[in-house]
């Protein structure tokens, strides 16, 4: 493996450069340069207070081409379980010009090099990165004589710049596991969980309804979807700012980012809590305490309903007691059911009013549980 920072203040041993076509461009090495000194990027190292930088210090584009070769490095197959190359970089720009790099492997000194390929499928890093940035590429054709190398070609930018560079196994990205649900209140909830200290950040999805693929959902459609950092192990719905509906069911989805791997997705469920403070008035106002739908079988949405009567085909029957909202407020048939003519909540034996509760069988309405210390 290898691992070089240049916190030495020089180019590791067996670190070597070549200059393409030195006969016409001449010899533009790689150098070291003290972060505190340095202008591109900034007056920062990816690491430590060393990087190393290759830049144009004349006042018009030269065109040269110059490499840096790894030393050949023993990947073998057995023993090295998915390499990866990690490293930092940037390439500021100069009024619209910077300078490009690419990167290459080989798996033995006689073969041609090979462009590999970056993240997200882009092969070449062909546009300005005003900042240090932390790319992850995965080494294919592993062998005990491996060498990648970082080729950089002048186009009169503000140089390109390299450090912390890292050949190592795949880390492991362990799935989310071990999830506890704590703080949970009317409005919100913390769900904990545990995953490998590898995590670099958390994908995380909240629903009201369970989900088979995440992939397949549109995140308009999620409660909240978003990247957490990997310190925090935990999603708080009011750390990241959301209201959650009280005694509502939600759906957690977390998955773990890792330095070049993703875990599978895993997850748990909660029920927000649906307690109501003393004293609790209920008068089923329209737009106050249910969405009014006409005609519909509305619900105050925080109550529980039920019924022991069946269908026809034994299924229970859905939705009973409802408001009656098919009864238009304020009229004589409206007063039929609510002294005041306003809706109210009518226990019945069918879907429709009017309809006698079956001998033997029940209807019910339950309130949120009650915050008796609120008295
Ligand atoms: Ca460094």
């Amino acid at each position: 493996m290898q691992k070089v920072d240049f916190e030495g203040g020089e180019i590791p041993e067996g670190w070597t450069q070549e200059y393409v076509d030195s006969d016409i461009y001449g010899e533009h090495p790689w150098v070291i340069e003290k972060a505190e000194e340095a202008q591109y990027p900034d007056a920062v190292a990816a690491n430590g207070s060393y990087f190393l930088a290759l830049r144009n210090n004349s006042t018009a584009t030269i065109g040269y081409t110059t490499r840096l070769i790894s030393p050949v490095m023993d990947l073998n197959q057995t023993d090295v379980f998915q390499p990866i190359l990690v490293f930092s970089h940037a390439q500021q720009q100069r009024t619209g010009d910077f300078d490009q790099l690419k990167v290459f492997y080989r798996s033995k000194a006689s073969d041609q090099w090979v462009r590999l390929d970056g993240r997200n499928g882009n092969p070449e890093f062909n546009h300005k990165i005003a900042k240090w940035q932390r790319d992850t590429i995965q080494l294919t054709s592993q062998s005990d004589t491996y060498q990648i190398m970082f080729e950089v070609t002048d186009r009169f930018g503000r140089g390109v710049v390299l450090d912390n560079i890292e050949v190592r196994p795949m880390p492991t990205c362990e799935d989310p596991y071990g999830y506890i649900v704590s703080g949970l209140t009317t409005t919100s909830a913390t769900v904990s969980w545990n995953a490998s200290f590898d995590t670099d950040s958390f994908e995380v999805a909240l629903s009201k309804t369970a989900i088979e693929s995440i992939e397949e959902v549109d995140p308009a459609d999620l409660v909240y979807y978003g990247f957490l950092k990997d310190d925090q192990f935990a999603f708080s719905s009011e750390a990241v700012g959301i209201t959650l509906s009280r005694n509502q069911n939600y759906y957690l989805y977390v998955r773990s980012y890792c330095q070049g791997a993703t875990s599978e997705w895993t997850g748990t469920s909660f029920r927000t809590k649906n307690f109501a403070d003393l004293p609790l008035v209920q008068n089923f106002t329209a737009g106050e305490d249910f969405e009014y739908k006409s005609g519909a079988l509305n619900h105050i949405s925080y109550w529980s309903f039920g019924t022991s009567i069946k269908r026809e085909d034994g299924v229970t029957m859905e939705y009973m007691p409802f408001v009656n909202t098919n009864t238009q407020p304020g009229t004589a048939t409206a007063g039929y059911y609510a002294f005041d003519q306003s809706f109210c909540l009518a226990f019945t034996g069918a879907r429709s009013l009017g309809t006698s509760i079956p001998a033997g069988q029940f209807v019910y309405a339950a309130t949120p549980e009650l915050n008796v210390p609120s008295l």
